[in-house]
């Protein structure tokens, strides 16, 4: 059981999505107004499908919080899905009667099942596994909608993070075959970034990876591509080297992986860092003396670089974590590839339902919530206490520590 556990319900076109997150800290600041603004980020993105017209993710908070603060308890949210009360699926029946609850009327017309299975879907694993005649059963739940409830999970995660003096970031670096400019962290516009439509840091790779969009939605396709995400001022120590389970690259790996579409994940210069030597890649540990002077030792032991993204061992080293996910190319496409029908095996061309182009823009933002809540159950293992001052006074002991030499504690 981790410190910090939280769920997910809730199908695509059902009447919405439901979010728990238990075990925080009581005093934690959250509110709607600050889930809504992660939602909304999540909903921008060019490539995206007529669903995000409809839809205006709004996390109701319905347990857990008091007066702008959390109580310990567990945080419920409820997000409606509003293509539920107001759409129609593809066989013109609203959806409040193909998604219902209830068993229909016996007289009833059933909805139509769909059954030609989506290469690159759950569709065909999920039919054959839980016994499903029609896929609508699963492709409502293993649908992308599902990360609106991570990123809201996300946010509450995310403000107990930032209390502990993390900062979260995403930005894209490819889109098919549109690679970025290797950008400098620190000179990054993260306001300009989140008004470009891909959320690209280079403007001219911005341009061609809106057309690069543009071209896989002419030939009824869809693209992928590649993200990266940094978190700044991660304390040193979440994590562990002493368990498979307890290591913090481990679990991010797991997190990341859970997202149907994400396919690769890159820890610092993983796979870039595979063809070099060991000399180019470790990141030196700097001398205490080469600190920047008047630092507040929040970051102690430094290093001369970050090819490692922040872990060694499993552990939090005080670095950036940063991470890059490769996102696949959505699997529901306008010209559908051959596949074959579920009932009669028979040759047929693969269902096709209103659907995304390239959801990379928004996957920053769900790898933002992910790492979140990954670092938020890590920062409560390590420092865990019932109210947000005890985790506070918990980390600043720490901290402590393992700072400068000459101050540290007689004990430590
Ligand atoms: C998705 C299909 C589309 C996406 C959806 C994921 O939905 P619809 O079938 O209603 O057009 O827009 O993503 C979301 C609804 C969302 O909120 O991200 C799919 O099949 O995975």
């Amino acid at each position: 059981m981790g410190s910090l556990r939280w769920f997910t319900a809730g199908e695509s076109h059902g009447p919405g999505l439901t979010v728990i997150v238990e075990g925080l800290p009581a005093g934690v600041p959250l509110s709607e107004a600050y889930i809504r603004a992660q939602l909304a980020r999540r909903q921008r993105g060019y490539g995206r499908g007529g669903r995000m017209k409809i839809e205006t993710d709004y996390a109701h908070i319905r347990g857990g919080v008091r007066h702008g603060r959390t109580l310990g308890s567990p945080v419920a949210l409820w997000i409606e899905n509003r293509d539920h009360a107001t759409g129609s699926g593809p066989d013109k029946r609203p959806w409040t009667e193909t998604m219902a609850v209830e068993a229909l009327e016996p007289d009833a017309e059933p909805p139509t099942r769909v059954t030609r299975v989506r290469p690159g879907h759950a569709d065909l694993a999920a039919a054959l596994k839980y016994g499903y005649g029609d896929v609508r059963n699963s492709l409502e739940r293993a649908s992308a909608r599902e990360s609106a409830a991570r990123v809201a999970a996300g946010a509450v995660a995310r403000s107990l993070a930032e209390q502990a003096g993390a900062r979260f970031y995403s930005h894209v670096v490819r889109i098919a075959d549109v690679a970025s400019e290797e950008a400098d962290f620190a000179d990054i516009d993260w306001q300009a970034l989140e008004d470009s439509p891909v959320r690209c840091a280079d403007p001219d790779a911005a341009a061609r990876m809106v057309a690069a969009i543009d071209a896989a939605k002419r030939d009824g396709d869809s693209v992928g591509g590649v993200v990266e995400a940094r978190v700044t001022g991660v304390p040193f120590g979440l994590g562990s080297h002493v368990h498979w389970d307890r290591k913090l690259s481990g679990r991010i790996a797991q997190a990341l992986l859970s997202m149907n579409a994400f396919k690769g994940v890159e820890i610092g210069d993983g796979f870039r860092g595979a063809a070099r030597r060991g000399s180019q890649m470790h990141d030196v540990v700097l001398p205490q003396d080469a600190w920047p002077s008047g630092e507040a030792p929040t970051r102690p032991w430094r290093r001369a670089s970050n090819h490692a993204g922040g872990i060694e061992g499993g552990t939090s080293n005080g670095e950036d974590i940063v991470v890059r996910v490769a996102v696949k190319p959505i699997a529901t496409l306008a010209h559908p590839l051959p596949s074959a029908d579920l009932a009669s095996g028979e040759r047929v061309q693969a269902h096709y339902e209103r659907s995304d182009v390239c959801v990379v823009p928004a996957a920053g933002v769900i790898v933002e919530a992910l790492l979140a809540l990954v670092l938020a159950d890590a920062l409560l293992e390590k420092h865990g206490g019932d109210s947000l001052a005890e985790v506070q006074r918990n980390l600043a002991a720490f901290r402590a520590r393992i700072g400068p030499l000459d101050e540290r504690p007689a004990d430590g």
